[in-house]
């Protein structure tokens, strides 16, 4: 399959450029290297704060995608203020990690590289009729997307272990399950503070790689378990009966992209 990607050395992110040849030419792409003295402080961005209002009937599938865990919404949410003065819906969520704990997210701050990253994807509803048109539009306010990175803890998340508990359900590609009202809230899944972070645009962190993103980076870090960090990397990138020894998505992160110029602002002194 000639349009085929993952994270391998043969298919993976040196490679994307090489598969798909519109990936080369871009200049604003994500991840980057943020280092909180060279932001911007906006003090306009605390005249905009976020109001996350998401329904409890947010989150309707969990499926493994081949590259992540992605759980699904529609409609049922309202994502407002921050840098962009629009309305936008919550789309998925999903995460990236690593084989290690030393490696796995993707935006790397301070020159630390955390465990872990989720990405709460949500798409702007003033300007875009679909989910689709708003992210390839090629317009940085097509999507939001909010990143959390994920620091070790002693002791498990607990709304987290309600999605781990389901993962039996869907170790291998393509496989995907209904979620009950209520399953998973996503409002247990976001920082408690969402008016401290960083932004910038960018772009996809997989392929085609379109810089339709305004991404948002909160100050405030996810604990996960070492237990729970394991349980993520059992999930498998091979269909259920494929004939392969291993096959798991242990290391699913983008490796950092230049920042060529961009501006990235911090919402706080
Ligand atoms: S991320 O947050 O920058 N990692 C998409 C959204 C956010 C990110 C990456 C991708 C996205 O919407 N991709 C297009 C849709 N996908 C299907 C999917 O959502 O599961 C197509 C694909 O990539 O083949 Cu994976
Ligand atoms: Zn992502």
């Amino acid at each position: 399959n000639p349009s085929y990607w993952d994270y391998s050395v043969s298919y993976g992110p040196h490679m994307w450029g090489k598969i798909f040849p519109q990936i080369q030419c871009k200049k604003f792409q994500s991840p980057i290297r943020i280092y909180t003295e060279q932001c911007e402080y906006d003090p306009e961005l605390a005249q905009h704060p976020f109001i996350f209002d998401v329904d409890e009937n947010c989150c309707q599938t969990l499926e493994n995608t081949g590259h992540s865990f992605q759980v699904t919404g529609k409609g049922h949410s309202h994502i407002t203020g921050g840098p962009v003065h629009d309305e936008y819906q919550f789309l998925q969520f999903h995460m990236h990690w690593g084989t290690n704990d030393l490696e796995g997210a993707e935006h790397v701050i301070d020159g630390v590289r955390l465990p872990g990253e989720l990405h709460i994807v949500t798409w702007n509803t003033s300007k875009y009729k679909t989910p689709q048109a708003a992210v390839t539009s090629e317009q940085f306010d097509g999507i939001m997307v909010f990143g959390i990175l994920i620091t070790i803890v002693p002791s498990d998340n607990q709304e987290f272990n309600k999605l781990l508990e389901l993962f039996s359900k869907i170790t291998y590609k393509g496989e995907k399950i209904n979620l009950n009202y209520g399953t998973i809230l996503l409002k247990n899944l976001v920082p408690k503070d969402i008016q401290t972070y960083y932004t910038y645009d960018g772009s996809l962190t997989t392929p085609m790689c379109y810089e339709s993103v305004r991404w948002i980076v909160f100050r405030e870090k996810m604990g996960l378990s070492r237990r729970q960090l394991d349980q993520l990397r059992q999930l498998k990138c091979i269909c259920k009966g494929d004939n392969v020894t291993n096959g798991s998505i242990n290391q699913n992160f983008r490796p950092v992209m230049p920042l060529n110029g961009r501006i990235v602002y911090r919402s706080f002194h």
